[in-house]
């Protein structure tokens, strides 16, 4: 720890690196919400990762709860899984050919989700939902896709519509260079609003191949779904002859040990996953019912591949996490930290008159500037940035990293200690007192 900090102390500062990188790469960064620009900072340079904490280049060192946007459930750089990952390097980093590992890998997932019969790996959240609405298209023979307004599910043309997350930080939920054509057979409904599905049911009937939702959504911050709202797209869906997608590339293995649908006992038809399966380095899956499954190349006629996929690093590293997660009382550990930052904010932003809305389950949670309940897209996108952005700011000088934006989860991981939990509150009190 102390070496990686002082190799750093010796280089350039997070100022420096970022100046270098905005003449190298688009806004310096490589995916956008990072760059910090929505809350008016530069981005931190990160160094090092180690349990709960990140340090920057200058030396700083933060408590994390970016958790890598979802993958660091364990905490940074968790022994076991670094071990995994070396003990794989020493035996080849990719070969292009299958490996024994990813079937246990797959049989970990299909364990662990019972709608899960089949799966197959790709490398990124996007390919997984990419792919599995092909696939929706194909086995139903229909053209349309039904998506909710601020969930967002990777940057493939059609789901660019009316997106969350970095789409919605920075104001292009409709991306520009996505044509009228690519987005043509992409409905949209207001999240949490099953009369709304209703009623394009009603209007485009079998035309929609599928429904995909985030069902627990993260990428507008954390709006939870209301009670029925799932099983009415369950409902829905089987009775229209359309498939249900659950994208659960957030949200699977971060609340329990498999996914949403595990804990409100629904079987969607195909779900997505991503993030934690990989243990912090490019892996995702998408996997559903045999039938369906059976009809991807080569056994079927839907065409998806990739160089990278399956990589035996990110399968090494996606085996110890899941490994790691399985022992006993680990998601009650998380959630009692999680709901304890969460009670703990709404204490302290109401002890200074602010109006804070804090939405969480499991082990994420969001922090919204707003008088009403944040339920859905409207409700989010109105909350206040300018005061997120004070928020955010004064957090970040007092040693804690927030997601730069309030469309992002904020992720609680078990390396989080009591006295890190207890800190982030302290700050979050001043921080409160100075807005
Ligand atoms: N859209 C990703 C999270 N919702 C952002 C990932 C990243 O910037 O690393």
């Amino acid at each position: 720890m102390s070496t990686a900090s002082q190799l750093v102390l010796a280089g350039r500062r997070s100022s420096e690196c970022f100046s270098r990188a905005r003449a190298l790469i688009p806004g310096g960064v490589d995916s956008p919400v990072r760059s910090a620009a929505a809350v008016g900072c530069e981005p931190a340079f990160i160094a090092s990762g180690h349990g709960a904490y990140l340090w920057d280049v200058d030396g700083r060192r933060y408590i994390d709860y970016v958790g890598a946007y979802g993958p660091s459930i364990l905490g940074h750089s968790h022994p076991l899984v670094v071990e995994s990952v070396q003990a794989a390097a020493a035996y080849g980093l990719s070969f292009g050919a299958p490996t024994d590992a990813e079937s246990d890998l797959a049989e970990m997932l299909i364990a662990a989700f019972p709608a899960l019969e089949l799966v197959r790996f790709v490398s990124s959240g996007t390919e997984a939902t990419m792919s599995a609405l092909r696939l929706a298209r194909a086995a139903t023979g229909r053209d349309m896709v039904l998506k909710f307004e601020g969930c967002y599910h990777g940057h493939a043309d059609a789901l660019l519509v009316k997106a969350g997350s970095g789409a919605l930080t920075y104001n292009t939920p409709d991306s520009a260079g996505v044509t009228a054509a690519a987005t043509a057979d992409t409905l949209v409904a207001p999240y949490n609003d099953l009369e709304a599905v209703h009623a394009l049911f009603v209007e485009h009937g079998k035309r929609i191949a599928a429904v995909i939702v985030e069902p627990v959504a993260g990428n507008m911050g954390v709006v939870l779904p209301r009670p029925g709202f799932l099983h009415g797209l369950r409902e829905l869906t089987r009775v229209q002859g359309s498939l249900l997608v659950f994208d659960e590339v957030m949200t699977g293995f971060r609340l329990c040990y498999g996914g949403v649908q595990t804990l409100v006992g629904i079987e969607p038809d195909l779900v997505c996953l991503g993030k934690i399966i990989g243990g912090g380095l490019p892996l995702a899956a998408y996997g559903g019912r045999r039938d369906l499954m059976e009809l991807v190349a080569p056994t079927g006629p839907v065409y998806q591949a990739g160089t990278l996929s399956g990589n035996p690093l990110a399968v090494a590293a996606g085996l110890a996490t899941l490994r790691l997660l399985r022992r006993e009382n680990v998601y009650r550990e998380l959630e009692a930290k999680t709901t304890a930052l969460a009670v703990g904010l709404r204490e302290r932003a109401a002890k200074n008159g602010l109006p804070v809305r804090v939405n969480s389950i499991g082990a994420m949670f969001s922090v919204f500037f707003s008088d009403s309940a944040v339920v859905d897209y409207a409700t989010s996108s109105s909350s206040d940035i300018v005061r997120f952005s004070a928020f955010y700011q004064a957090m970040r000088k007092a040693g804690v990293h927030l997601p730069p934006s309030p469309f992002e989860a904020v992720f609680v991981s078990l390396a989080h200690s009591a006295q890190d939990v207890d800190d982030t509150l302290s700050a979050a009190e001043r921080a409160f007192a100075q807005l």
